[in-house]
């Protein structure tokens, strides 16, 4: 490990690098298939949610966009954005990756870009387009396209077809972008399909992506591998290849769980920030960071401000890994040393150091015990709980 001084100075950088984008879903009213339990506090409304996500900004400093689902919270498509603007500065938030719906439709029961049907494929890319322009309206980077489509039998769908379908519809909304803005293809084994899945993985992501433009990169939700997957091989894979666009943040242990991130193996997340660290400063400029997760039995905002310090301290500790020493310990074959280093910046107590960077920014030291003081979850429950209406967001 390198001197006090040293570690200090990384850390203190590694910190202002960091930033984290939060969904707008994490806010609400989740559940799983087999229902919801409903919480007091949860946002029903996108100005709701837009307060939450404000708060969560003020505790923590690094959150500054909220993730929009078009059609949970943009129900009317690009003329809810001067609704959604004036919401940015009220709560001090701005507009984050847009995320098209194609998975609640009735009629994308059978798909929706890779629909047999013609007819709803044009729907499909349609809606794809609107995105695009929403998102132009919002002044939004990213467009993030998490595609549902699949087939649940063998022999019930022309895989091959699916894949052209895919191809064409992916290069027709890629021509509708405008120059600063992408495409994020997210990747997804199973759920809700469960034979095959249209974009089953990351070869498949980046393969589509290629196809769809310069402009399309692959998103990795670190939610959906399956259980042994080496998710920072993949990563480093998408790094090389120049082809990484950012990620849906969460943790699992069995499925796409959605837990906090960290909850269940903050060593994996520490691994993958390992990865984008090792490529430096300018790779990071492309590379959005996003969480995705649905707290169905955690306090929301509680959860979501556990899930932004978890964050900071395992992207602290991969920066503290000495990557000089360490690549030349690999270059030697010195196994145990180059382990030892690498689980010696994983086991750092970086909390003191990130209180300390905190303070420095005029930020509470304990953003989850500022919230406990804040009494805000306490207003929010008051205000909102009288309105427990079903919601449609089943993230
Ligand atoms: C999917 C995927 C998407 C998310 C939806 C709600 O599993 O992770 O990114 O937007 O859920
Ligand atoms: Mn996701
Ligand atoms: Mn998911």
């Amino acid at each position: 490990m390198q001197s006090e001084s040293v570690l200090h100075e990384l850390a203190f950088k590694a910190l202002d690098s960091f930033q984290i984008e939060i969904p707008s879903w994490g806010f609400a009213n989740t559940g799983t298939r087999f229902g919801k339990f409903f919480q007091a506090a949860a946002a029903s409304t996108l100005e709701e949610k837009f307060s939450d996500a404000g708060q969560v900004h003020k505790l923590t400093g690094v959150t500054p966009t909220l993730a929009l689902h078009v059609l949970w919270d943009l129900p009317h498509g690009a003329s809810d954005a001067a609704a959604v603007r004036a919401l940015e500065s009220r709560f001090g938030v701005t507009s984050g990756s847009i995320n098209p719906n194609l998975f609640q439709d009735q009629e994308f029961k059978f798909g929706s870009l890779c629909n047999p049907s013609a007819e709803i494929r044009e729907r499909a890319v349609a809606h794809m387009i609107d995105s695009v322009v929403i998102a132009r309206e919002l002044g939004s980077r990213d467009i993030s396209l998490w595609l549902p489509d699949g087939s649940n039998y063998p022999g019930t769908q022309s895989i091959r077809k699916r894949i052209a379908w895919l191809e064409e519809a992916l290069i027709r909304t890629h021509a509708e972008l405008a120059p600063n803005q992408r495409l994020l293809v997210e990747y997804k084994p199973f759920e809700p399909a469960f034979y095959h899945t249209d974009i089953g993985d990351w070869g498949m992501a980046a393969h589509l992506a290629v196809k769809a433009g310069p402009q399309a990169r692959v998103l990795v939700d670190t939610g959906h591998h399956y259980a042994t997957q080496n998710i920072e091989q993949i990563v480093a894979w998408l790094l090389h290849t120049n082809m990484l666009g950012g990620f849906h943040f969460n943790d699992r242990r069995y499925a796409d769980d959605d837990l906090t991130l960290g909850s269940i193996d903050p060593y994996q997340i520490f691994r993958i920030f390992h990865e984008i660290q090792l490529s430096g400063r300018e790779a990071l400029q492309d590379i959005a960071f996003m969480i995705d997760q649905s707290h169905n039995l955690k306090g929301k905002m509680e959860a979501m401000v556990q899930t932004v310090a978890t964050g900071q301290e395992l992207w602290l500790k991969a920066a503290l890994v000495d990557r000089d020493q360490l690549a030349s310990l690999q270059d030697k074959c010195e196994l145990v040393a180059a382990e030892e280093l690498f689980r010696g910046a994983f086991w750092h107590d970086v909390r003191p150091v990130l209180k300390e960077w905190r303070r420095s920014k005029g930020l509470p030291e304990d953003p989850l015990a500022a919230l406990a003081e804040s009494g805000y979850v306490q207003r929010i429950s008051a205000e909102r709980g009288g309105k427990l209406a079903p919601v449609s967001s089943y993230a």
